[in-house]
């Protein structure tokens, strides 16, 4: 009796020690200081310029559906849901149309990083289910369809120029027979409101083959940087829809450095208050994810403390659409860049290629020009924080700390004074110094209790946004005018 009470207090003892050993083996959050966590992130933040790729079956279709333009504005990537098309009807139209050329990815690449991006996000998979990789779990991908992975020729493209690589993901699928759509009211399907066409849907099923796609893209493609995920609803997200606790720590067991947004739930301590793209809450436990995603808007002051990316179309549509002329200025997209990194965010700038993976020739033309602006004023954005103003009447303010305790801030003016007098409120003990960062010529400043006045001149140097440098000793005191 007493040697059995012994081996199973030992048996116990061991189960226990093993279980235990496990739990702390997972590199999940929950085990992770604000130090190393902060180590992780340190790349992300100081990258601030980031390129998305919306690319899959829906580019070749480029918002045309047999013959007629399904809209002028809006995510043609969504062109399935809104031509109301179930699975075979929009393979059978878009597979013809989708032709990847040899050396697309290449080409990506060379223009992200050309424009200044340290880092590109494409998508692996969107909501029509189709995977760009070989996938052994499924059919409807391009290892099946034509032959290639086009993930491995993006990620190797990447890599080749010293790029950060992030997998954007669809959660969301309208392709596989187990989605059980009719679980989200929220959700977009394109057969919404129809019964299953198949009468039962096992959900359980679903969730394992998305873990086990997620699994193929962790695994075999090298060292992966962010993973996208996209997205989830009040009334179906978390757990329930997709495992996200199991997915997220499997994700970390193959990548334990990698980067994930909060898109696998959609509640406050997630960085969500409701459905619409402006709803962010300023809260973001580290359990559901490492970064909030403001979604075509930049949040108007920020949110302090917080890792966050905007991400945002160069003109209305994600993926490809012929009929979609509404482009963004290149002043609007640099400017854009200026103030997200002014407010301490990182911007996700999207390109859809066609069919064959080219780039739009606008989207082309925007990226040089953001790039030679990158080229001269780069160091007012890479590594930056957020403005100690909050807010500045003739532009915008980003700063980096400097060795020997100095303050440096990136004046970036949008608005050029009409008497040549920059007027920065803050007050100093020392008078700082002032250059512009294109040339490194050094302007006169004079300083009084409430304000610094730099000379800046009646010429404008760029009309888009001209740097001006300002040393200072210590962190800037601003002054409230
Ligand atoms: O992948 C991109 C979008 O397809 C996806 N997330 C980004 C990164 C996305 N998820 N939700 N939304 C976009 C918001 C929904 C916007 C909508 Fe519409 C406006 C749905 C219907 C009208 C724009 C036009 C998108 C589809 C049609």
């Amino acid at each position: 009796m007493i040697k059995r009470c012994i081996v199973l207090t030992l048996l116990f003892i061991v189960l226990t020690l093993s279980i235990r050993g496990h739990a702390s083996d997972k590199p999940s959050s929950a085990t992770e200081s604000p130090q190393q966590r902060d180590g992780r992130m340190q790349w992300w933040r100081n990258a601030r310029f980031g390129m998305f790729v919306h690319w899959g079956l829906y580019s070749g279709l480029a918002g045309t559906w047999e013959g007629k333009p399904v809209a002028t504005q809006g995510g043609m990537e969504w062109i399935q849901q809104r031509v109301k098309a179930d699975t075979a009807t929009y393979a059978k139209n878009a597979i013809p149309l989708f032709k990847p050329k040899e050396g697309f990815a290449t080409q990506w690449a060379q223009m992200a990083k050309n424009a200044g991006c340290r880092y590109l996000v494409f998508t692996t998979k969107h909501h029509d289910g189709f995977a760009l990789h070989d996938s052994k779990v499924s059919e409807f991908d391009a290892g099946s369809v034509l032959n290639r992975d086009l993930v491995k020729e993006i990620i190797d493209a990447c890599h080749k120029e010293g790029l950060r690589v992030g997998f954007y993901h669809s959660v969301i699928d309208w392709h596989h027979d187990q989605y059980a759509y009719l679980l989200s009211k929220e959700l977009p399907y394109p057969l919404k409101g129809q019964p299953y066409p198949n009468d039962h849907r096992d959900h359980e099923k679903y969730i394992q083959f998305l873990h086990a796609q997620a699994n193929e893209l962790m695994s075999n493609y090298g060292q992966v940087d962010v993973v996208w995920w996209d997205y989830s609803s009040t009334d179906f997200q978390g757990e329930r829809a997709w495992k996200s606790f199991e997915l997220m720590d499997r994700v970390k067991e193959k990548q334990p450095h990698i980067i994930m947004n909060n898109r696998l739930f959609r509640i406050p301590e997630a960085g969500f208050s409701g459905m619409g793209t402006h709803a962010v809450t300023d809260q973001l436990d580290p359990k559901y994810g490492d970064f909030i995603t403001p979604e075509q808007h930049i949040p108007a002051t920020g949110l302090p403390d917080l890792d966050w990316e905007t991400c945002m179309t160069m003109n209305t549509t994600w993926g490809f659409s012929e009929h979609d002329h509404a482009w963004k200025s290149d002043e609007k997209l640099i400017r854009n860049l200026i103030d997200i990194a002014s407010k301490g965010g990182n911007y996700l700038l999207n390109i859809g290629p066609k069919g064959d993976g080219s780039v739009p020739e606008e989207s082309i033309k925007s990226l040089q020009v953001i790039g030679d602006w990158m080229k001269i004023n780069g160091a007012s954005i890479y590594g930056t924080k957020a403005s100690p103003f909050e807010k500045l009447s003739w532009g915008r303010c980003s700063q980096k700390s400097l060795p020997g305790g100095k303050t440096r801030l990136y004046l970036h003016v949008f608005d050029w004074p009409s008497d040549g007098k920059l007027i920065v409120p803050i007050m100093t003990q020392k008078v700082p110094t002032a250059r512009r960062l294109a040339d490194g010529d050094t302007l006169r400043v004079v300083s009084n209790k409430e304000r610094v006045t730099i000379f800046v001149g009646d010429a404008i140097p760029d009309k888009i946004a001209t740097v001006i440098e300002l040393d200072v000793e210590g962190l800037p005191e601003v002054s409230h005018q």
